[in-house]
């Protein structure tokens, strides 16, 4: 039973929940996560479904987890982890020999409700990972996750190649791309940018926005609906963080901070400096992330054909079975070239693409071009 003398956090009451919480501390990053003003009238506003929930992982659960709570992280810090559960925000505590890098802002855990000791990670529905220049791990960037909005600017920071690292990185993820296009107000041809970028991926939905006023939230609205989560990634400067605070609405009690950015090329200070967890006025939750400065690739095959259907799909018609489509005879992607209805700046992004993938997994089946295996959506 809820427990009737705990009193609100930051104007919070709790909701009702089949345990006493334990809050061990005031959690202000967390608090900010819970949309005020609404759960005190409405215990089903932090309904586990609220906060993303599903049977993805409810059918995960063991019949003697039954006494454990369910909590989704929300910021993940180097000794500690803070999260919300039905009961509100938590501060959580993991076992001796456990390492918060195995969790990412997203991932839902199993935690007991006396100690809030962490005793499982439920499997990922989805993934974002990312591997740094000279990395020997990927990072994990954010877990179970639905959509990726991909920021970008109207300025020097548009970039198609860096755009379609982060279309692959999502396509693996089994998360749905959507470009942002932000700074339109500054570009003397805003539509120039909307046409390169919907032009990426097939069926690419790529929306122009100012971060900084409300119609941003209305123009998102289709994919922040209740229970869904967004993430944020981008170069630094394109208005990840602007937008997070005009999403989360004038409820939220501790802004994102924002920065402006270098006049001369445009970019960005590295205001964010770790992920974050935020509901979203209307519904849904959205995860901030720092501007990422290089994006590499390992293990995206999949996601890489989705990107480059239009190459993909010619792979099959060539002559050998692994043509690497430089020189070979009876080459579908060279004749496809030569007719003209092939973008050559496309094919040689993709060799590029798919050179530095290669390379960066150690074991990859199938030549390149052909289709992968690869599941979409890697569960972890
Ligand atoms: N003119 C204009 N300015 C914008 C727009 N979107 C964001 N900004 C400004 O751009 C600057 C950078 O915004 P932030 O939200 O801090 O960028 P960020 O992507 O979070 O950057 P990092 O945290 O460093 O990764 C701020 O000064 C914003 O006000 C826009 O559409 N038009
Ligand atoms: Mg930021
Ligand atoms: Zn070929």
């Amino acid at each position: 039973m809820p427990n009737a003398a705990m009193p609100p956090i930051h104007g919070w009451a709790i909701a009702p929940a089949p345990f006493t919480p334990h809050l061990p501390g005031i959690l202000p990053d967390v608090c900010d996560a819970v949309p005020p003003g609404k759960a005190v009238t409405d215990p089903s506003t932090l309904s586990l479904a609220s906060l993303g929930w599903t049977d993805f992982f409810g059918d995960q659960l063991e019949p003697d987890e039954a006494n454990l709570v369910p909590a989704r992280i929300a910021t993940v810090h180097r000794d500690r982890l803070t999260g919300l559960s039905q009961a509100g925000p938590i501060e959580m505590t993991l076992p001796a020999q456990a390492n918060t890098g195995d969790y990412a802002v997203g991932d839902w855990v199993l935690v007991d409700a006396h100690e809030w000791l962490v005793q499982r990670r439920l499997t990922r529905k989805t993934v974002l990972e990312r591997r740094t220049q000279g990395g020997r791990v990927p990072q994990l960037a954010a877990a179970n996750v639905d959509t990726l909005f991909i920021v970008t600017s109207c300025n020097a920071d548009f970039n198609p190649a860096r755009l379609e690292r982060y279309l692959a990185l999502a396509n693996e993820a089994g998360t749905t791309p959507v470009i942002l296009l932000t700074k339109a107000d500054t570009a003397a041809d805003a539509e120039a940018y909307q046409r390169q970028a919907a032009a990426l991926q097939r069926g690419l939905a790529v929306v122009t926005l100012n971060p900084r006023t409300s119609d941003a939230a209305t123009a998102l609205v289709a994919w922040c609906g209740a229970g869904e989560t967004v993430a944020l990634v981008g170069s630094s400067g394109v208005g990840k963080s602007t937008l997070v605070n005009t999403l989360a609405g004038s409820a939220q009690r501790l802004p994102q901070q924002t920065g402006d950015i270098r006049e001369h090329d445009a970019k960005g200070r590295h205001t964010t400096t770790s992920r974050s967890l935020h509901a979203i006025a209307g519904g849904g939750w959205v995860i901030d992330t720092p501007g990422m400065r290089t994006l590499q690739v390992s293990d995206v095959a999949y996601g890489i054909d989705t990107l480059f259907a239009e190459i993909t799909e010619l792979a099959p018609l060539c002559k050998f079975r692994d043509c690497t489509h430089v020189h070979e005879p009876g080459c579908a992607v060279q004749a496809a070239l030569k007719a003209g209805t092939l973008d050559p700046e496309r094919l040689a992004r993709w060799r590029k693409l798919s050179d530095e993938n290669q390379s960066n997994t150690p074991v990859q089946s199938g030549p390149r071009g052909a289709k992968s295996p690869g599941a979409r959506g890697k569960r972890r």
